[in-house]
């Protein structure tokens, strides 16, 4: 064959490319053995909408999220009328490519409807009444995915951030009995899951004492609680290494495993701390929008560097970490582009706006490969 003189670099180019794609590994494939690495997919992933998408979940992931799919107004919007259709598929996705399958969540302050909390509209409810709500509701969902969700995140977020719990809805008219009490039914309703306490700047030592105390107490009641999930709404400046090692030792203490949940690094300027309290609301600003374009190549090296940092410590800290899941596929997926400043380009996880690996994900694999 005669090859034209520009058909030879070209040539040699997806060679290279070839080559590198075989001996290329996936995070999956890196983690294996360690732990699983998972991420939070929408709406559009759940229907495999985007084939280049749903290829990424799939090879490089081995267990999913669902990102908002399970939450308690999208399954049950009205009082005894639930919407699995979406759930469904999400499970079936799920059980298709044989993925390690989490369910988020059962009791949250958010995303429940206003009718869970009242007897007629604006009435509120009688604890008793809104125990039977939330016995319903577990048995139902958890029940009806026995044995295809692997693990449960039942409790999401029920600390303030001085460790203190959480005055909602739940607690108010249930007391601070209600988390032991959502444990022991999702116990019941599928013995073999993982069941998970979950929640955000577990890091801080105030709030880390806060959910210690909840694992002291589930564990003091008899009732199962296999994992902490330390959500990981990362920062480049915070939570320091020495903080999250010693977060997750501190629930390794405790004889229980530690799941990284929710992990995304913001690169963004904050005017509200570390908090990733979804309530946070804040005007939008250019100085807080700084890179609307394109991420500094500064900046991009210093997020390789946080995820290669934070990697290595969970990669450590094998024995009790069991999972890390990114909040989100791509920069374009990710919640941070409109929370809490709406219309924000934000570069937080392992892959592009264009789905394409960042050089975080190399660093990543790395560290895992040592
Ligand atoms: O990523 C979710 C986003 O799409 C929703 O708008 C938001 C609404 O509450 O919830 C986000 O997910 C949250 C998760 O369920 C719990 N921890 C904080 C996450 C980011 O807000």
């Amino acid at each position: 064959m005669h090859l034209q003189k520009t058909t030879l670099p070209l040539l040699l180019l997806c060679l290279s490319c070839a080559a590198w794609a075989q001996t290329g590994i996936t995070l999956r494939q890196a983690a294996q053995g360690k732990f699983h690495v998972g991420v939070a997919i929408n709406t559009s992933q759940i229907e495999a909408a985007d084939a280049k998408e749903d290829r990424i979940i799939t090879q490089q992931f081995d267990s999913i999220s669902p990102e908002n799919a399970l939450k308690w107004e999208r399954l049950h919007a009205k009082p005894g009328v639930y919407d699995f259709a979406l759930a469904d598929r999400y499970v079936d996705y799920g059980t298709k490519h044989h993925l390690y399958t989490v369910g988020h969540t059962l009791v949250w302050h958010s995303q429940v409807p206003d009718w869970v909390f009242e007897s007629t509209p604006g009435k509120p409810i009688t604890r008793a009444a809104l125990l039977e709500r939330l016995h319903d509701h577990i048995f139902a969902v958890v029940g009806r995915y026995k044995g295809r969700i692997q693990a449960w995140d039942v409790v999401n977020e029920a600390l303030n951030d001085d460790g203190s719990l959480r005055d909602s809805k739940w607690r108010q008219i249930l007391g601070d009995d209600y988390i032991v009490q959502a444990f022991r039914w999702a116990q019941e309703a599928d013995p073999q899951a993982e069941l998970g306490y979950n929640d955000y700047s577990l890091e801080n030592p105030k709030k880390l004492a806060g959910a210690i105390a909840i694992v002291k107490k589930l564990q003091t009641a008899g009732v199962k609680i296999s994992y902490v999930g330390i959500q990981g709404h990362d920062h480049l400046d915070w939570p320091s290494n020495s903080d999250e090692t010693q977060t997750i030792e501190a629930f390794a203490r405790l004889g229980v495993k530690v799941a990284i949940t929710e992990l995304d690094i913001d690169v963004l300027p904050s005017a509200w701390g570390h908090s990733a309290d979804v309530s946070l609301k804040h005007t939008a600003d250019a100085k807080l929008n700084p890179y609307p374009k394109a991420l500094p190549e500064d900046v991009s090296r210093q997020l390789t560097q946080r995820y290669a940092d934070l990697f290595r410590i969970y990669a450590e800290h094998r024995q009790s970490v069991e999972r890390v899941t990114l909040w989100g596929l791509s920069d374009r997926d990710s919640w941070l582009n409109n929370w809490p400043v709406v219309g924000r380009t934000s570069y937080p996880l392992l892959f592009d706006r264009k789905g394409d690996p960042k050089p975080a994900l190399l660093a990543v694999e790395d560290v895992l490969q040592k």
